[in-house]
């Protein structure tokens, strides 16, 4: 793994360590726009400490984060480095002290993921990969489960932005449940795409992320021989917000899969 991504790796155990000191203080919770679309003054504080640190490692490189309005990806950003960050991905968990979650940084070389980070400070859980050297998890190889949807069990998104994204996500769920070993859900993209990569679930869907929601775990997922696309199975353009299907080996190669297209064509949009 290149130098590059070990420095990586220690910003965001640092990062991790600001997360955990917030136990116990006030965490300035403000709303958003949208439904439960909460920001804590830690989001901001871990977004500055990490476009600093960071800097330190690859100093012309560009930035894309949730916090800071600095969340669309524009023109100069498919050259070169650019990191795309999301400080706490989980927020709403964190809030409410529950994990999972974690901070995320992804990695893009000339407009594609190139490496991606994500630290789960609760647990100590550390997951990275490198386009072409495989993924991580604590140092240790991982890779996705081969098997299939009948020995698997799902991870479904929450929707809490949206009722009409949560009511179609609730109908392919329930498609999910007939064929699977049962559900669950985390309320951390990043991390949910950690534990398909990781084998321990086969799967996650979910109707709506921001770009630094699954910037990181997609490169994590695809290095440990998973896939992820959109809804119809087409390759995700990486600078904007999507739908996601991210499978294991094993259930991108499953023909009992439910056709997540179909779903997806159900949704108003809204
Ligand atoms: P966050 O904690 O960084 O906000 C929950 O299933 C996942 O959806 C989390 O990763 C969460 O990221 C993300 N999420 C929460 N609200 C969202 C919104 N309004 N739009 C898109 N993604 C959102
Ligand atoms: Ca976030």
């Amino acid at each position: 793994m290149d130098r590059i991504v070990q420095e990586i790796e220690q910003a965001a155990r640092e990062a991790g360590e600001i997360i955990r000191s917030a136990h116990g203080t006030e965490l300035g919770v403000e709303n958003k726009e949208g439904r439960a679309n909460f920001v804590t003054r830690y989001d901001t504080m871990v977004q500055e400490f990490l476009t600093r640190r960071l800097r330190e490692i690859i100093p012309d490189a560009r930035f894309l984060g949730e916090e800071s309005g600095m969340d669309r990806f524009v023109p100069g950003d498919e050259e070169g480095y650019l990191f795309v960050i999301d400080p706490i991905d989980g927020t709403t968990n964190f809030i409410h002290n529950m994990h999972p979650h974690v901070t995320s940084i992804g990695l893009f070389k000339d407009g594609q993921p190139w490496a991606g980070v994500v630290y789960a400070p609760v647990t100590d859980q550390l997951f990275s990969a490198q386009r072409g050297c495989g993924a991580y998890e604590n140092g240790r190889r991982i890779h996705s489960s081969r098997q299939g949807l009948s020995e698997n069990i799902m991870l479904t998104g929450t929707s809490g932005f949206s009722m009409s994204a949560f009511a179609v996500s609730q109908k392919l769920t329930a498609a999910f449940q007939e064929r699977c070993q049962g559900y669950r859900s985390t309320g951390s993209a990043e991390y949910n795409l950690c534990m398909v990569a990781s084998g321990r679930a086969g799967g996650y869907c979910e109707m709506k992320l921001g770009l630094w929601d699954f910037a990181a775990g997609s490169v994590i997922l695809e290095e440990a021989g998973g896939r992820i696309t959109d809804y119809h199975g087409n390759p995700l353009s990486y600078r904007e917000e999507s739908g996601i299907i991210a499978l294991c080996e094993g259930l991108a190669k499953d023909e009992n899969m439910p056709d997540t297209g179909a779903y997806w064509d159900m949704w108003d949009g809204k």
